[in-house]
């Protein structure tokens, strides 16, 4: 009964991408902790991987393949052998794609182990092979990620290791306390060498309190305040011409859609003083070197598109670019320029933006979808329009495999489960996008139950299908081989010398020195042609506040650190409430912890308020991620997100809900097992 500890690293959808020390005991887990190996983890993890085992051995874990044997919903399932469920699968999926064309066939996949092994590989072959309907994989960074395409072809970003170079940070709409926890050591350093932080969130986050300037927008409305800091730059003289000349493309055209934006302006459409916007556009013109993290809380509105194009710029515009600890940092998700040989060419079947798949599923088309087969993915809890994705996930001729660690939400609604492995069980490459790291994980526990990886899954469908040429991988090893060759560089050697590589261009890259923009040109498009004509209104253009007097309060719904997504969120969870202002519940006669029904015309979710001065008027909070069962009513703030999209890159707009609260009478009647505490997520 000797431990023993071993390496390995985090693939859960996070930028940090933690290092692992794995203790194990004949198979088993004992504990897990963060290792020294990738600098940033710093020996340290975050709470809820370090409490993992729960998933891995908890009550909820998925065992075996089962078939449904009550009603859709209801997650009642009988034990099935793997060959009867590969067989049923088949056998169903070879009918929807006879009677109804394989585009009547959806894959739904998105952020599960976000590793290179687990998505993207045999699973991609066999939907891609069958010709199956594609999957818009929307909901995150949608709109951040179209707007960092365009202007700079997805240029790596500055790593954490560089903040503390930084004289000034703007950390706008993230909260590394609660969403990349290694992150705040980092900036907590930049200041206490003297660097400024300003925090921009309608929440005061744990930075926001630490910081030289909390400013807190209305949400949706940061395109004004980052337009107005660019009229500033340009009428003051302070935007740096050389590097316009230089570097970008489209300036003048940013100039004329800025030049409208008075800071006047901007607070009166944000809600914040003019004297707060005037500070940080004065500190961000004369401070250098100067970095924004632009973060993924500002992207989930209408709005969210042209607030990142406009909050990238500001580098560009202010020649913040070319020192360590300058310019900017989001996603370094495609810093690694990473090709999959594997896949070749993409049909030009029919995509299907996955913040409308309750639409998809509930709207007449042609071919209707008969087959959905979801993975790596609990679209019940983390879609917009809750209450309609439901509605469709219920359709009796829909067949719908659902293969998941747990018994999640979506899984409730499956005709086939398949037990999936977890992180610790499976081989995966993890890929950090805030640092920049690249690690293997490796399999350190003996696998729960009769639980199958993504590739071996993917793998046996596709020989079963008959998708595959001979010779053609059809199991993991081979896919881990590929995958290995397919790295650039020689990163697949390091990480089999060491497990783990570094990129060609280090793992500190400055901005317009060790890496430059991956446009045709190299220079920065600061209004790029085909996103003017994909925006509603426009490039650099504000739409209006959706509420109502019906609907009054914007409802946000951030991460939570009890959860990744909706990873985790089968664990108990006490306490649940929406986070209100005072002033907003003394005008609604509402006290601390009580019983509320929070609704528009898309539903209600029933739980308790938590009354607090960190959110800003007008503006509540519940988090990211809940599972149905921890309400009252099984609705979670989805249930209150429309499925309209973003301007840009038809992202999600989970950040503008228009809601009303209201007290919720007869109150213990509803509340069955749960009981309102005061702490929230
Ligand atoms: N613990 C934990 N960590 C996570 C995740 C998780 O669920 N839990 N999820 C991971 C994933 S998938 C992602 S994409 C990242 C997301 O990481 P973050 O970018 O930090 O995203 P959020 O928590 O959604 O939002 C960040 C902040 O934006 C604020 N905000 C909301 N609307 C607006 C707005 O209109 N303007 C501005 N300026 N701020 C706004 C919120 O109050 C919140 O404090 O985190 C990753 N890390
Ligand atoms: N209200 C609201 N909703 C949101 C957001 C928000 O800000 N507000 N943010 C959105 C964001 S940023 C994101 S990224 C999405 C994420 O949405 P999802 O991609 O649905 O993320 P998770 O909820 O983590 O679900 C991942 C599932 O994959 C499973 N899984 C993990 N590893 C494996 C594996 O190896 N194989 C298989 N087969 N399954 C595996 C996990 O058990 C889990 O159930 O949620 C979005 N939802
Ligand atoms: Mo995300």
């Amino acid at each position: 009964m000797e431990n023993v500890v071993v390496d390995t690293a985090c693939p859960l959808d996070c930028p940090d991408s933690c290092s692992l020390a794995v203790t194990v005991s004949e198979g088993r887990l004992v504990s897990i902790d963060g290792s020294t190996l990738n600098a940033p983890t710093g020996g340290y993890i975050c709470a809820k991987v370090r409490k993992f085992g729960d998933r891995v051995y908890g009550e909820a874990r998925l065992r075996h393949p089962a078939v449904r044997s009550g009603p859709k919903g209801q997650a009642r399932f009988s034990r099935v052998t793997w060959d009867e469920a590969f067989e049923m699968i088949v056998g169903r999926l070879n009918e929807v794609r006879e009677k109804w064309g394989p585009e009547a066939i959806l894959p739904f996949s998105y952020g599960g182990s976000n590793g290179l092994l687990t998505q993207d590989t045999l699973d991609a072959v066999v939907f891609r092979r069958l010709g199956a309907s594609r999957l818009g994989r929307t909901v995150c960074a949608a709109p951040t990620g179209t707007a960092a395409q365009a202007m700079y072809g997805k240029m790596p970003c500055v790593t954490y290791e560089d903040y503390p170079d930084a004289r000034l940070i703007i950390l706008w709409g993230v909260n590394p306390s609660t969403s990349g926890i290694h992150l705040v050591p980092y900036v907590r350093q930049a200041q206490k060498q003297g660097a400024r932080l300003i925090v921009i969130d309608p929440r005061a986050t744990p930075l926001a309190r630490h910081a030289d300037l909390h400013i807190a927008p209305r949400p949706g409305t940061d395109v004004a305040i980052a337009l107005s800091m660019h009229r500033y730059l340009f009428e003051e003289g302070l935007a740096d011409a050389g590097f316009m000349a230089a570097h970008t493309r489209g300036a003048e055209r940013l100039r004329g859609r800025a030049a409208a934006w008075t800071i006047e302006r901007a607070a009166e459409i944000s809600g914040v003083p003019e004297a707060a916007i005037h500070q940080l556009a004065q500190d961000y013109a004369s401070t250098s070197p100067a970095l924004v993290r632009c973060g993924w809380g500002l992207e989930r509105n209408r709005n969210g598109g042209n607030a990142a194009m406009a909050i990238l710029a500001l580098p560009a515009v202010a020649g913040k670019f070319g020192v360590r600890g300058g310019g900017y940092s989001m996603s370094n998700s495609s810093a690694w320029n990473i090709t999959r040989p594997w896949l070749g060419p993409e049909p030009a079947t029919r995509i299907v933006n996955m913040n409308k798949l309750g639409r998809a599923l509930m709207d007449p088309s042609d071919p209707p979808i008969k087959a959905m087969f979801v993975y790596n993915a609990n679209p019940v809890a983390t879609l917009p329009d809750q209450q309609r994705v439901l509605q469709g996930m219920a359709r009796d001729d829909l067949f719908t495999v659902v293969f998941d660690q747990v018994m999640t939400d979506t899984a409730a609604y499956a005709d086939v489960i398949l037990p999936a492995t977890t992180f610790l069980e499976a081989y995966d490459f993890a890929k950090g996008y805030g640092p920049l790291s690249l690690q293997l994980v490796r399999p350190v526990i003996d696998t729960v139950g009769e639980s199958r990886s993504n590739p071996e899954v993917f793998g046996e469908l596709a020989k079963r299908l008959g998708v595959l040429e001979s010779g053609e991988t059809d199991n993991e090893l081979d896919m881990l081989l590929q995958v290995f060759q397919a790295l650039p560089g020689d990163a697949g050697t390091q990480i089999g010398d060491t497990g783990r590589a570094v990129p060609a261009f280090g793992l500190r890259p400055v901005q317009f020195v060790d890496v430059m923009p991956r446009t045709f040109d190299g220079k920065v498009d600061l209004f790029p042609d085909a996103l003017e004509a994909e925006a509603p209104t426009g490039l650099y253009t504000y739409q209006d506040d959706p509420s109502s007097e019906r609907f009054p309060l914007a409802l946000i719904s951030p991460a939570s650190d009890k959860t990744i997504s909706s990873t985790l969120g089968e664990l108990p969870r006490p306490g649940v409430a929406v986070v209100m202002n005072p002033a907003d519940a003394a005008s609604r006669g509402l006290k601390q912890d009580d019983p509320i029904r929070m609704f528009n015309e898309l539903g209600e979710v029933q739980c308790a308020v938590k009354i607090d001065d960190s959110i800003r008027q007008g503006t509540v909070s519940l988090p990211k991620g809940l599972w149905r069962k921890s309400t009252w009513n099984q609705s979670t703030a989805n249930t209150l997100v429309p499925d309209s999209l973003t301007d840009l890159g038809g992202g999600a707009c989970f950040n503008d809900a228009r809601v009303q609260v209201a007290l919720l009478e007869n109150a213990s009647s509803q509340r069955k097992d749960a009981k309102p505490q005061g702490t929230s997520s």
